[in-house]
């Protein structure tokens, strides 16, 4: 038989195994807009190789969702990303992307289960396709950090101007990320991660 020797097989990527000083996992979903990032960023940022479910758009989605910006863009995920991170030796992230598009909604109420925070990945293009996503996030009280995903022919605007366009509360943190980079990715679930910690620690000392 002709199978091919484990060497010419692609390698794993750095940690396919749960580091054992591991003591905490956390579940944090991505949700923006169709095309702002979601796969990409799970996809640079995770330890495991991510699972993505795709399906290449179909007749159903022209007219309903909003593509203006990626026009470019062929498939879309219907149902999630999953991927995994471990942020500190003892901290471990799993990661949901989740659709933003209005007719994948009935998805959403299994995936905020239990999450701890959420990422809202937007593209200064087409700032609208977020908006429902955070009404969607505050009505459930899942805490959640902006991150403008720059791509390069996107306006760029000044964070107080975002902050205002998306009528964020002065706490609520908004970065700037290149999802396509695991630096920029991690950086941002750090974000997160201190937001929800003073969060935490706000609701401690009431
Ligand atoms: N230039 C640039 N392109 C990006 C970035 N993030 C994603 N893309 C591209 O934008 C398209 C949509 O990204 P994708 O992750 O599939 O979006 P999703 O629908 O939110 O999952 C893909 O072609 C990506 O390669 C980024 O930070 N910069
Ligand atoms: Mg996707």
């Amino acid at each position: 038989m002709d199978f091919k020797g484990s060497d010419t097989l692609p390698g794993p990527r750095t940690e396919d195994h749960l580091p054992h000083t591991a003591q905490a996992a956390v579940k944090i979903v991505i949700v923006g807009g169709f095309g702002v990032g979601k796969t990409t960023m799970v996809g640079s940022v995770s330890e495991i190789k991510p699972l993505t479910t795709e399906e290449t758009m179909t007749q159903a989605g022209i007219g309903i969702d909003d593509n203006y910006g990626s026009e470019s863009k062929t498939a879309t995920t219907v149902a999630m990303d999953f991927g995994r991170i471990s942020i500190t030796d003892q901290l471990v992230l799993y990661l949901f992307g989740t659709p933003g598009q209005e007719r994948f909604w009935f998805l959403w109420n299994g995936l905020f289960e239990g999450a701890l925070g959420a990422v809202v990945l937007v593209d200064t293009r087409r700032l609208e396709v977020s908006f429902d996503v955070m009404g969607r996030l505050e009505e459930r009280g899942v805490p959640f950090v902006v991150a403008v995903n720059s791509f390069p022919d996107a306006p760029r605007y000044p964070i107080s101007e975002l902050r205002a366009a998306l009528d964020l509360p002065e706490e609520v943190p908004i970065v700037e990320c290149d999802a396509r980079r695991r630096a920029s990715s991690r950086d941002v679930l750090m974000t997160l991660m201190r937001f929800l910690h003073s969060l935490a620690v706000m609701g401690s000392a009431r």
